[in-house]
């Protein structure tokens, strides 16, 4: 097995953002390098051991979905193929290939463009608190993990602090990015959700919610990021689906059980992983790669 790479060393070019296990570098005016490290949070932190190939893993499943949705919504990939990388990323083609894309550099919409098809995570939160989800009300008596009985977009602001993104209102989203945008926002979430929760459930994957980014090139809107990852997906093994309670998370439950196990504090530094800990999800990584591609290599 290849050995986790944690951080992305690029010499001169200079990193764009840096989030908890993606790395953006700037190319040049109109293109990025979008890097999926194999790095893996859970609890909120960054761990201290990485899982050997999940960046490229992620990666090659972001860009199934891009293909997948390409006669859907255009999106910001230019090219995921080293050999088409700029020269001046030959030095490090070992590091990136396979985990990265040169994609085009979108002005991006401060919305994380949420849909949700169950009752989980803050949409369970908020519903317990209101009854409803950024505004959308709900039926009565719902349990957690619970169909709803249809996807909902629930939007939520960027809080740039490392802390959790606030839920909004359909109408606070028209006030940040005005009223087409946030019409075309919430028609193509809820567009490429169905396609793909129909795609997912087809493989014996419930797609439980999803998160993905827009922005905005040549003045058409362009889906951008990471696009139906675990990372950014709640994915559940249709098999065994026991709404009343929390699911089982289908990639991190390895994680977050060593993590309750040993009584971490959920506070910085976050511990390394046992190798066992660190195969298993490496495998589950893959076996969702193998159930929504039906491709069993990378
Ligand atoms: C962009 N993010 C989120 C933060 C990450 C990603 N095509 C684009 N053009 C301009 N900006 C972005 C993108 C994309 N994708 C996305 N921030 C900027 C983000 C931290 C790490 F990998």
């Amino acid at each position: 097995m290849q050995n986790a790479l944690l951080e992305t060393h690029l010499g001169s070019l200079s990193l764009t953002a840096r989030g908890k296990v993606r790395d953006i570098y700037l190319l040049n005016e109109n293109e990025l390098l979008f890097v999926a490290t194999d790095r893996i949070s859970a609890f909120d932190h960054v761990l201290g051991s990485g899982i050997p190939d999940k960046g490229r893993i992620l990666t090659q499943l972001s860009l199934f979905w891009f293909d997948f949705l390409r006669d859907t919504v255009k999106n910001h990939v230019l090219t995921a193929d080293p050999a088409k990388f700029p020269v001046e990323l030959t030095p490090y083609l070992d590091q990136l290939a396979g985990r990265s894309m040169v994609v085009r550099r979108a002005q991006m919409f401060p919305v994380e463009c949420v849909v949700r098809a169950y009752l989980s995570g803050s949409g369970w939160k908020d519903y317990q608190a209101t009854g409803a989800v950024c505004g959308i009300a709900l039926p009565k008596g719902l349990r957690e993990s619970d169909r709803l009985p249809e996807p909902i977009f629930t939007p939520a602001a960027k809080i740039n602090t490392g802390g959790h993104d606030e839920n909004i209102s359909f109408e606070d989203v028209i006030a940040t990015v005005g009223r087409e945008n946030a019409e075309s926002l919430r028609r193509l979430t809820l567009e490429i959700f169905e396609k793909a929760s129909r795609h997912a459930e087809n493989r014996g994957l419930i797609l439980a919610d999803t998160k993905f980014e827009f922005g905005v090139i040549d003045g058409e809107i362009v889906l951008a990021d990471e696009v139906l990852t675990p990372d950014s997906s709640r994915y559940w093994p249709a098999d065994g689906y026991a709404p009343g309670g929390p699911q089982p998370s289908f990639d991190k439950q390895y994680v977050r059980d060593y993590l309750e196990s040993i009584r971490w504090n959920k506070q910085a530094p976050a511990p390394a992983l046992p190798d066992e800990v660190v195969e298993r999800t490496r495998a589950k990584y893959l076996e969702a790669f193998r159930l929504i591609t039906g491709r069993s290599e990378l």
